[in-house]
């Protein structure tokens, strides 16, 4: 069986083809190229594939993301509703986003941005000791990644509530489910972390409406997707003072264009879309056991449902 190797950015092609290579030695394995003709591909392994790769490999049965969010595949031209899309479950990336929401979450509730401040005029300024049952955390999406990130901040004692579409329970975190929970959930958070999948129902969640229901002085993590968030709405909020501050890995438009007014902004913080890495050696046993299940005719773990778009 052929695969076609497509990616853009983030993943170095070279250092991944060979592994996988290695991986699943029954599978002949091609490089996309732009201009290349079509090899006769009936797998794709990708991330952040170009739009055309399935008009141009249009044999291909089923399409392995080396990634968690599949945003990208469901816009791919050509996609029939007979391919699989199958992801990347964990594959060592929830520990890393629970890591990185402990950070932001860290920063502000310990006031290590206030001492970040003040560290050049030579101020030994103590600030009050937190009352932690007043940094109410609450994090979008109770998914592989969400469920991670809730629990890790619950370890800390942080009181943590989660929202998911089906309201799923787990020991230590308030469960909050469906648009029917949303306002109480968001009425009881003063720290959000947004980890849901980009789909119709969760573009541009994070707005104006959703964003003023958080606790006054509130605080916004984005590790989802950039499209998630209404960017003037959250520089709006900022300079009311709603929200306090906001910890953005991830963007509308990336890499982040220089001139954006984020990169200046005193109570933003931002990184390059590195929550999580795709780790090489997770996530290549990981695609191909997948692919092995594939091969074998039955279903992998990680499949897409198209209807619901994750
Ligand atoms: P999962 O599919 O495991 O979890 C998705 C969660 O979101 C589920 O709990 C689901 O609810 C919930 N959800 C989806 N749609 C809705 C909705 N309309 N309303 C309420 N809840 C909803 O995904 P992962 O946890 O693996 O990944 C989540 C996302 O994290 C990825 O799609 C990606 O965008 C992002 N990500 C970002 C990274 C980064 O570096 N910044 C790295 C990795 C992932 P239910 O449980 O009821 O189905
Ligand atoms: C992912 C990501 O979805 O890294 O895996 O953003």
């Amino acid at each position: 069986m052929k695969a076609i190797f497509a990616y853009a950015d983030r993943i170095e092609s070279p250092t991944w083809i060979a592994p996988l290579q290695a991986a699943l030695p029954e599978v002949e394995f091609h490089h996309w190229r732009p201009d290349g003709p079509p090899v006769g591909a009936e797998l794709a392994i990708v991330w952040n594939p170009p739009r055309d790769l399935l008009r141009r490999e249009p044999g291909v049965r089923a399409v392995f993301n080396l990634g968690a969010g599949v945003d990208a595949l469901l816009g791919l031209d050509g996609l029939r509703d007979d391919i699989q899309l199958v992801r990347l479950e964990d594959a060592g990336m929830a520990v890393q986003m629970a890591e990185y929401a402990a950070y932001a979450l860290i920063r502000a509730s310990r006031q290590f941005d206030v001492y970040e401040g003040v560290q050049a005029s030579g101020t030994w300024a103590p600030q009050p000791a937190i009352r932690r049952k007043e940094w109410t955390v609450g994090v979008l999406g109770m998914g592989v990644m969400g469920a991670r990130v809730a629990q890790t901040l619950a370890a800390m004692d942080y009181p943590v509530a989660g929202w998911s579409r089906s309201g799923k329970a787990l020991p230590g975190i308030e469960s909050f489910g469906g648009r029917e929970q949303l306002p109480a959930f968001l009425a009881r958070t003063r720290v959000l972390v947004n980890t849901l999948p980009l789909t119709d129902d969760t573009r541009n969640f994070l707005c104006r409406e959703t964003l003023s229901q958080l606790m006054q002085g509130s605080y916004l993590v984005n590790i989802g997707r950039g499209d998630h968030l209404v960017e003037e709405d959250l520089l709006a909020l900022l300079e009311t003072g709603h929200l306090k501050g906001a910890t953005l890995d991830v963007f509308r438009t990336e890499p982040l264009p220089s001139d954006h007014p984020f990169w200046t902004h005193p109570a933003i913080t931002i990184t390059p879309h590195v929550a999580a890495a795709s780790l090489k050696e997770e996530s290549v046993t990981q695609i191909a056991d997948k692919v092995r299940v594939f091969m074998r005719g039955e279903r992998p773990t990680g499949l897409v449902a198209r209807s619901k778009g994750y």
